[in-house]
């Protein structure tokens, strides 16, 4: 499955997103840059979120080209190199930086695969570069707010702790599972929430975001944010988490009212006979690129 098209120069490839239907892709003529990322050094719980990248891109083969609205892959979908994740976690997140202010500066949209959440850290200091302030956007059961966690920085648990410090602006959707110390730090720090118990009661509000919200929005989805039931495929799953309905409702929300300038998917751990959740992950991010391009 895994191509080594140059072991010298250690460059490593994937099939690529949908490349069933595409075949080979212009990397100037699309509009999305998929980048693999095979990320796992913290995983505090299940592991195998390194094989994720890889199982999602394997599903994609499986997808409809039509959504049901339209068909997203006619604007563009070019996956890149798998990103090397053996090093340093500082020089691993700092190369992923590069690559995505690279893709921004050429006014595409970044599709990071993860791999564990510690790559949107990576991820959002390259966007930072570039000037005009960004929301993020936070898809998770969890808050990932801890300052450490077993003592890194770099943990899956503290990546929006560290996003914040960037100065970019946070909102949390699907929350469910948090400590003390982060419910408090949330309320500090004035975090944007609509909490998995508020969705399980009213359902998505018509808008969700607070009207002074950046307009360019980065969007970090985090498997987990799903219930157990949909999303089994995960290091820490959590009951009570949002349907696919929930989930579509959300996203086409912030992509109605605001600009999404690039994404990542992360803590999708596959499951080895078990390929719905791959598959479930591949179409989510295919329809993700239609709300963002539609
Ligand atoms: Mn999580």
């Amino acid at each position: 499955m895994i191509r080594q098209d140059d072991m010298r120069s250690k460059v490593l490839r994937y099939p690529a997103f949908l490349t069933s239907e595409l075949g080979q892709v212009n990397p100037d003529q699309a509009l999305f840059h998929v980048i693999p990322v095979p990320y796992e050094k913290t995983v505090t719980y299940g592991t195998g979120t390194r094989k994720g990248p890889a199982a999602i891109l394997e599903a994609s083969q499986q997808l409809e080209l039509y959504d049901g609205k339209g068909i997203p892959a006619e604007k563009g979908i070019y996956t890149d190199t798998v990103h090397l994740c053996g090093g340093e976690e500082d020089a691993v997140l700092d190369a992923l930086a590069v690559r995505v202010e690279r893709i921004l500066k050429k006014k595409k949209i970044p599709l990071v695969l993860g791999g564990e959440h510690t790559i949107t850290t990576g991820v959002l200091k390259g966007a930072a570069r570039l000037p005009g302030s960004i929301g993020v956007i936070q898809f998770d059961a969890h808050a990932d707010l801890r300052d450490r966690y077993e003592g890194s920085r770099y943990n899956h648990a503290c990546a929006m702790r560290r996003v914040l410090e960037m100065g970019h602006r946070l909102f949390q959707i699907g929350t469910r599972s948090l400590s003390m110390e982060e419910a408090v730090y949330r309320k500090k720090r004035g975090i944007g929430t609509l909490d998995a118990r508020d969705i399980a009661k009213s359902g998505i509000p018509e808008t969700i975001l607070p009207e002074n919200f950046p307009d360019r929005l980065y969007l970090t989805i985090d498997v987990d944010c799903m219930d157990p039931s949909l999303m089994p495929a995960t290091g820490t799953p959590e009951p009570g988490g949002m349907t696919w309905y929930q989930m579509m409702e959300a996203l086409s929300s912030v992509c109605r009212q605001r600009t999404v300038i690039g994404f990542d998917v992360v803590e999708l751990a596959p499951i080895t006979g078990f390929h719905a959740p791959d598959y479930t992950i591949a179409r989510l991010v295919y329809q993700m690129m239609g709300l963002i391009s539609g």
